[in-house]
């Protein structure tokens, strides 16, 4: 049932009660508060409405934000909008969402700008909220990725996983070995430019995130996916092994085959390995890891395990256990795609990130299971609801189609308990990852990603039960959200299941 005073916010949340009318917004409302998203706020006013408001030392304020250093719940807030607004984060990251959701109800009408009057309290349902940006098939410039932060964060996620390296090209400087960057970052999948993140952007990037209360997690997939690694340094690599799907894909997209030692410029999976019984590899593995956890304040390094398809079963789990021993060596804790679940001996503790479908196929279910029974935890991207990149409808221009078209809809009616047979406990929460093989600019990311990485945020943030956790509910509630993107420039698609709102 929709509520008819239903507010427009996503995520939905924990409770939300609408008052009557709206406190204005005018160039005369001012601002108190010393935190850093008091900046922020002026910042999104003004790109929303040209209105540059003005902060003050005094109280009361018309607005006031505030930290309560007594509050328990991380990441938690309060927010009353009535004849002044005041936002309470139980943390800074409250704070922050407080003001997300604040921004969500500053709308205009005949009258003007105001803030739609509300009384509402909310936490996150999961720790875990993340999205993933594939930046090794496409690369995505500091800049870019800045601007993907920015608008996931205004959804309340809190993780950005950086999908950094892949058959097609290696991303980020590693001053040990130089060469990944100077022979394998110059070109993207369909021979499109490359490019790499200098540790220093690496770190800026890091750095935005943080102000944004995001957890960057760096990814190199290992030891599959790995072409690219081999075009800077070929003793660590094997001979690239062809498969069926890969020869009949290649042929049918009218991409080439991929030959050691070049740059590989289609997208088929499966075909790369690195030297799983040199040590050698483990040298490489461990030098990169250890400049990836001095880049990396929060505790995860992620390193792949997907689709090592020409990599035999046996030297396949020698490594799962090998490289999660060394990312714990190195002090973080690991994280891995299901499949490295398939390894007895995976270091205790390591998080899987399963994609498999909301029905798990053939050994996907049991590999994620082992993740828990390690005493690890699990990250739930099911392929068939959460992947970006898979396209909305049959005709969708952009994204594939292997896992499912993916509607808004469907994106949206999915529960991740409900998935494995794991104690609840045992989810971390949600992740939907943008592979980027058939887009070429964030304008395109960006008509994949949005709204459906509205729909998982929701999922990732809001209770599971409530009045407007259903579908009919979302649809209005994310049809709200299209004055806010059209202002901040995001090129969403304006699927035909929403009915968007023009203010
Ligand atoms: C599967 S999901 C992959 C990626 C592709 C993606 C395309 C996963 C762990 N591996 O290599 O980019 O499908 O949807």
């Amino acid at each position: 049932m929709v509520l008819p005073h239903a507010l427009p916010l996503v995520p939905t949340p924990v409770s939300a009660t609408p008052g009557e009318g709206r406190l204005p917004i005018t160039a005369t409302t001012r601002v108190h508060g010393t935190s850093p998203a008091v900046a922020q706020l002026l910042d999104a006013v003004e790109r929303r409405t040209g209105i540059s408001l003005a902060t003050t030392p005094e109280r009361p304020a018309e607005i006031e934000l505030r930290v309560d250093p007594d509050a328990e719940d991380a990441e938690s807030y309060t927010l009353m909008i009535g004849e002044r607004a005041v936002v309470t984060g139980a943390d800074e990251a409250g704070l922050f969402y407080g003001v997300q959701t604040l921004l969500q109800l500053l709308r205009e009408d005949e009258s003007g700008w105001g803030l739609l009057c509300a009384d509402i309290a909310d936490a996150p349902r999961f720790a875990r909220r993340g999205v993933m940006l594939d930046v090794a098939r496409h690369f995505f410039g500091v800049d870019d990725v800045k601007r993907f932060i920015d608008r996931t964060s205004a959804l309340k996620y809190n993780h950005l996983h950086l999908h950094l390296s892949d058959d097609q090209g290696w991303r980020v400087h590693i001053d040990s070995w130089p060469l990944l960057t100077e022979r394998a970052a110059t070109t993207s999948a369909n021979g499109d430019p490359g490019g790499f993140y200098t540790q220093d952007d690496y770190r800026e990037i890091v750095a935005h995130a943080a102000s944004r209360h995001m957890i960057v997690i760096p990814e190199i997939d290992l030891p599959g996916h790995t072409h690219a690694i081999g075009v800077a340094y070929p003793e660590l690599v094997e001979a690239p092994v062809m498969n069926d799907t890969l020869i009949t894909e290649s042929e049918r997209l009218g991409q080439p085959l991929p030959v050691a030692g070049e740059p590989y410029l289609g997208w088929g999976v499966g075909h790369s390995s690195v030297r799983i019984r040199s040590e050698r590899t483990y040298e490489f593995v461990r030098d990169v890891v250890r400049e990836l956890a001095a880049l990396t304040p929060g505790p995860y390094i992620h390193v792949g395990g997907d689709e090592s398809l020409g990599t035999p079963q046996a030297d396949f789990d020698h490594f799962a256990e090998r490289v999660t021993a060394i990312v714990v060596e190195e002090g973080k804790t690991p994280v891995a795609w299901h499949e490295m679940g398939s390894a007895a001996g995976i270091a205790e503790g390591t998080v899987g990130q399963y994609w498999g479908k909301t029905t798990p196929q053939g050994s996907h279910a049991e590999e994620a299971a082992h993740f828990a029974e390690r005493g690890g935890a699990l990250i739930m991207s099911a392929a068939d609801v959460t992947y970006l990149d898979m396209k909305y409808t049959a005709d969708f221009p952009l994204g594939l189609t292997w896992a499912a078209i993916i509607d808004v809809r469907s994106a949206y009616e999915w529960e991740p308990t409900a998935v494995l047979d794991v104690p609840d406990a045992a989810i971390l929460g949600v992740e939907a990852p943008m592979w980027t093989e058939t887009t070429r600019t964030l304008g395109e990311v960006e008509q994949l990603v949005f709204p459906r990485a509205a729909a998982q945020a929701e999922i990732a943030w809001s209770p599971r039960e409530g009045a407007e956790r259903s579908w009919e509910s979302f649809r209005v509630r994310v049809g709200s959200l299209a004055p806010l993107w059209k202002a901040e420039g995001v090129e969403f698609h304006p699927s035909a299941e929403i009915p968007w709102s023009a203010r």
